[in-house]
């Protein structure tokens, strides 16, 4: 009886023993070529279709698995970048040290008084302050109808600024690069609403809308509102929104 006992423990060990060393060496064997295959996968994806024929091929073995997972995985990567350029194209935060100097409105050029305003020193404008609700009409056809509240452009250009006579043009650039040229006359100009033909309009810079103040988190807290130059007028685009700098030439 024990004999038996003792053949069979040994026989048990012997073969346990024998996979056990069989498997690890086989195991990296295996690993270390299909990563680097998956890697050669991975470049390529970014400029092929999926490899739909190559997980075909392999469909029954563990290599297959691997190829999955891996594939899994490169798409992931992919949304994020995507995800991540997407955001740099609209709103990117601004660090606690940018925000105090940034989120100052800055008027500059062909001007006796450069300003670099704060909120406050806007809002205490109290005689180039418009309020009204504004049309916009976008490139998609999509229209509506927005409460700003903000100082006419022209004024503070003239009277605050003090612009020079040889100005003809201005540029207004935000954090995010996007921009907008106008000339004087189209600053001064009054704008319609093809949707209320008696109301005039001013070019204004808003910081407040529908009732809500910009929040400084998300930037300098300023926006161009303009209604429109006739019916039909797409105006949406003109309304660069965190207004960083209007450059007087
Ligand atoms: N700073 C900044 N303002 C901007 C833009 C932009 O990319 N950056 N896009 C403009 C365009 S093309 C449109 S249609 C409107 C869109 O405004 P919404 O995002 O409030 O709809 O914002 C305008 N103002
Ligand atoms: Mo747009």
């Amino acid at each position: 009886m024990k004999k038996l006992l003792i053949i069979l423990f040994t026989v048990f060990f012997i073969l346990s023993g024998c996979s056990a060393a069989d498997q690890s060496p086989a195991t990296n064997e295996i690993n270390e070529p299909v990563n680097e295959v998956n890697n050669n996968e991975i470049n390529e994806d970014k400029t092929k279709e999926p490899e739909a024929p190559k997980l075909q091929d392999t469909a029954d073995d563990d290599k297959s698995e691997e190829t999955l997972d891996s594939r899994e995985i490169t798409e992931e990567v992919q949304t994020d970048a995507e995800n991540t350029i997407e955001g740099e194209d609209s709103e990117e935060p601004l660090t606690v040290d940018q925000a105090d100097d940034e989120n100052a409105l800055k008027i500059q050029g062909l001007a006796e008084n450069e300003l670099s305003l704060s909120l406050d020193e806007l809002k205490a404008m109290n005689d180039i302050i418009f309020e009204a609700d504004f049309y916009s009409l976008n490139n998609f056809g999509t229209t509506g109808y927005t409460h700003f509240k903000g100082v006419k452009l022209w004024d503070l250009l003239e009277s605050k600024a003090l612009m020079k006579p040889e100005a003809s043009k201005i540029s207004i650039t935000a954090q995010d690069g996007y921009s907008m040229d106008f000339t004087l006359e189209q600053v001064k100009m009054e704008y319609m609403d093809e949707t209320n033909p008696d109301n005039k309009y001013p070019m204004i810079i808003a910081w407040e809308e529908n009732g809500q103040e910009y929040s400084t988190d998300e930037g300098a807290p300023y926006k161009l509102v303009v209604g429109q130059k006739e019916a039909g007028d797409i105006n949406k685009p003109q309304w660069v929104s965190n207004i960083d700098i209007v450059v007087i030439e």
